[in-house]
């Protein structure tokens, strides 16, 4: 396997949300040294639960950098048992969400330094580096923002959408509630300022679901636009089919093509480069896009595959940072 080309100084942005986009922290997790890159994760799925502050998305990407993640169930821990979450099903209390033990500990350990008046930024520092994680992870903000699911059954908060209704309601559409007034965090903020930023890399997560909340946030989108450095993306669809999750049910309700292509023209003129699997390369060839197309097996299943497409990633941003500017 050859060695990442792209320059060691360079740090790199990564955006994500839950499974797919976790999967891809982790390549680039062992790609890059921990002073090399910045992973910043949705928490618009975050939610108010029995007290707690719910992060899944953040608590995601920390299981699965830490080796903690359940192998199969994409969230949750692996080796749980669910002695609290028995009582709380005798007694029918919100049973629907299941906090496995070990997991409530994280969360009450959580709710214990919000309380304290530490910011989600600076908890999650703490957690990760708990869980002997050395790259940054950090919250997209630390100010409230909560995606919102409209439904034929009304407006749904993004759980009861995805865990209670298990993605049963039909989508007309998605809003970020506070994101308008929402700050971008600040190692979010200092990786956009960074001078040595190499590339940001928009990882496979829902683009709707995961990725919009982030872009949602004042300044942000405007900010990547700015940046002399390359903003590719990999897409989180294989042959019109979402590698996990309800992208492509969501997509088809939103009236979207769900193909690899519709993804790229709703990330827009934010991307220099797009990462697709190699099943959809002819149609995307076709389409015309003038967005530099990279054929790769962006399928992951084993570390390997995660740190090959991470390298594949870093590489690509790497050439494009070096393609002569076109001058316009
Ligand atoms: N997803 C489920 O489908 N059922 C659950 O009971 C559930 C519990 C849960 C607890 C903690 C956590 O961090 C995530 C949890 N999830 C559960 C997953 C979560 O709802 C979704 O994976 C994300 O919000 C989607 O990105």
């Amino acid at each position: 396997m050859t060695p990442p080309s792209h320059p060691s100084a360079a740090h790199y942005l990564a955006l994500c949300g839950g499974v797919g986009g976790a999967k891809l922290a982790l390549g680039l997790s062992h790609a890059l040294p921990p002073g090399n890159l910045t992973i910043v994760v949705n928490n618009g799925d975050d939610f108010d639960y029995l007290g707690l502050t719910i992060c899944p998305d953040l608590d995601t990407v920390t299981y699965t950098l830490a080796n903690l993640a359940h192998p199969l169930q994409g969230w949750g821990r692996d080796e749980e048992s669910w002695a609290a979450h028995a009582v709380q099903k005798q007694l029918q209390v919100e049973p629907w969400f299941q906090l496995g033990d070990k997991d409530l500990g994280l969360h009450l350990a959580r709710r214990a330094m919000l309380d304290a008046g530490h910011s989600l930024s600076a908890v999650t520092t703490a957690i990760t580096r708990a869980f002997g994680i050395g790259h940054r992870v950090s919250p997209m903000t630390d100010d409230p923002v909560r995606t919102l699911v409209d439904t034929d059954l009304g407006p749904l908060p993004f759980q009861d959408y995805f865990v209670r209704q298990r993605c049963a309601p039909v989508v007309r559409g998605l809003r970020y509630l506070g994101a308008d007034a929402a700050q971008a965090a600040p190692a979010l903020l200092a990786a956009l300022g960074d001078r040595q930023l190499g590339g940001v890399i928009i990882c496979p997560s829902n683009p709707y679901l995961s990725i919009d909340p982030i872009l949602a946030l004042p300044g942000v989108r405007d900010a990547l636009r700015r940046l002399s450095a390359p903003v590719i993306a990999v897409a989180p669809i294989v042959g019109g089919s979402a590698i996990k999750g309800p992208t492509a049910k969501i997509m088809r309700e939103l009236g979207l093509d769900p193909s690899a292509q519709a993804v790229a023209r709703h990330y827009g003129d934010l991307l220099d480069g797009y990462v697709i699997d190699a099943a959809d390369w002819p149609a995307a060839r076709e389409s015309g896009a003038n967005l530099s197309l990279l054929p790769a097996d962006i399928v992951m299943r084993t570390l390997d595959d995660k740190i090959r497409l991470a390298r594949c990633c870093l590489d690509f941003a790497n050439a494009l940072a070096n393609q002569p500017t076109t001058g316009n």
